[in-house]
């Protein structure tokens, strides 16, 4: 569709201050696609609105969100980057999809479960579908790849069955999307809990650590991070806060789990627990002093947001009017 690029596309909800979970899973990764592909990354506050959002609070983080993906490398000029509400595209495909996706197939999406147990007072219909409006996102602009942490990778399923379903009823459509998981990093798990995710609406701020926490907040959340009762610093079963922080460490340094090992050998829980945060602080730096300067540019966000939705509709309507077309829906004005 996109004339000689593959399409990429991924989404980040404005539902929290963003983690290392987010950065490290996501965000970090989708730079590396700005130049081979046609890349779409858009802030998702339509899918926050499934969980009760303070209105005042949704709309600092949509900024803030847009922001960061600035801050984390991704030019405007070479990447849209948009708010999915300023595309009544996906809310409009949202709904489409929604009579193609089964009942049954929602109620087995475990982030359903979890976000039901968690929010057991507001157990809204988007809630519940929520994925099929994540599958109008991306198929959308025909994509071909979408980076996502681990968590995500049912819904990815999901959004292909859902393409092959409207494809085999209407003929080719739809483009079915693959997944991109990260091999290391996929899954950061929470510092209070190594055996949930680290997630960024968390309530224990000693679980997660921000984008944007300060360094001596990131540097006590470390060292006050769970880990079992043993001393060595080993990348082994049933070590899992440590496992977790290995991977934190892996991740900032590039450095194998043998490497980080052999460099802690000898070396306790402490002074471990201290390099992480030292490493994570440094490698966040750069990102926290361009978020500083871009959101005291609220006008240049506004410039970007406004363009990239511009941008992005254009593309979704070419998908819009096929997806009418093939549905049987009329169009008057159509020559
Ligand atoms: P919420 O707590 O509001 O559900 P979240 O922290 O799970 O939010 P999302 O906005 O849903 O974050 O996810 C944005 C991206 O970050 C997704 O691609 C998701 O897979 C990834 N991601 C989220 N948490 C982690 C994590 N702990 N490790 C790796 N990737 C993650
Ligand atoms: N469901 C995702 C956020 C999201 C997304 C998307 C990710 C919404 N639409 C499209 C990739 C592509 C989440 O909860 N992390």
């Amino acid at each position: 569709m996109y004339q000689d690029k593959k399409v990429v596309f991924s989404g980040v909800q404005p539902s929290g201050v963003l983690t290392i979970g987010n950065y490290l899973g996501a965000i970090r990764n989708f730079a590396d696609f700005s130049e081979e592909y046609h890349c779409y990354y858009c802030v998702v506050d339509e899918h926050a609105i499934t969980v009760r959002q303070v209105p005042a609070d949704l709309r600092r983080r949509t900024y803030e969100t847009l922001a960061l993906y600035i801050a984390c490398g991704l030019d405007p000029e070479k990447n849209t980057l948009y708010v999915q509400s300023h595309v009544s595209a996906h809310a409009e495909l949202g709904w489409i999809l929604d009579c193609y996706t089964m009942f049954g197939e929602l109620s087995r999406m475990t982030q359903f479960k979890d976000k039901s147990a968690k929010n057991a007072d507001n157990i809204n219909a988007g809630l519940f579908t929520y994925p099929a409006l994540m599958a109008a996102d991306i198929l959308l602009y025909q994509t071909d790849l979408v980076p996502v942490g681990a968590d995500q990778k049912q819904h990815l399923e999901l959004t292909r069955d859902v393409a092959a379903r409207f494809n085999q009823v209407y003929g080719d459509t739809f483009v079915v999307p693959d997944p991109y998981i990260p091999k290391t990093s996929a899954k950061i798990m929470s510092l209070a809990d190594p055996t949930k995710k680290m997630s960024k609406s968390d309530e224990n701020e000693n679980a997660v650590v921000r984008i944007l926490d300060p360094r001596d907040a990131i540097i006590r959340k470390f060292k006050r991070a769970v880990t079992d009762s043993g001393s060595e610093i080993k990348y082994a079963e049933g070590k899992d806060g440590i496992m977790n922080l290995m991977s934190i460490y892996s991740a900032f340094t590039g450095k194998t789990m043998d490497e980080i090992e052999r460099e802690f050998d000898g070396k306790g829980y402490g002074d471990f627990k201290m390099a992480v945060g030292e490493t994570c602080a440094d490698a966040l730096a750069p990102v926290q002093a361009e978020f500083a300067r871009l959101m005291n540019d609220k006008a240049y966000l506004e410039d970007v947001m406004i363009k990239g939705a511009e941008a992005a509709a254009r593309d979704a309507a070419r998908t819009m009017s096929k997806v009418r077309r093939k549905i049987g829906f009329t169009d008057p004005r159509r020559k």
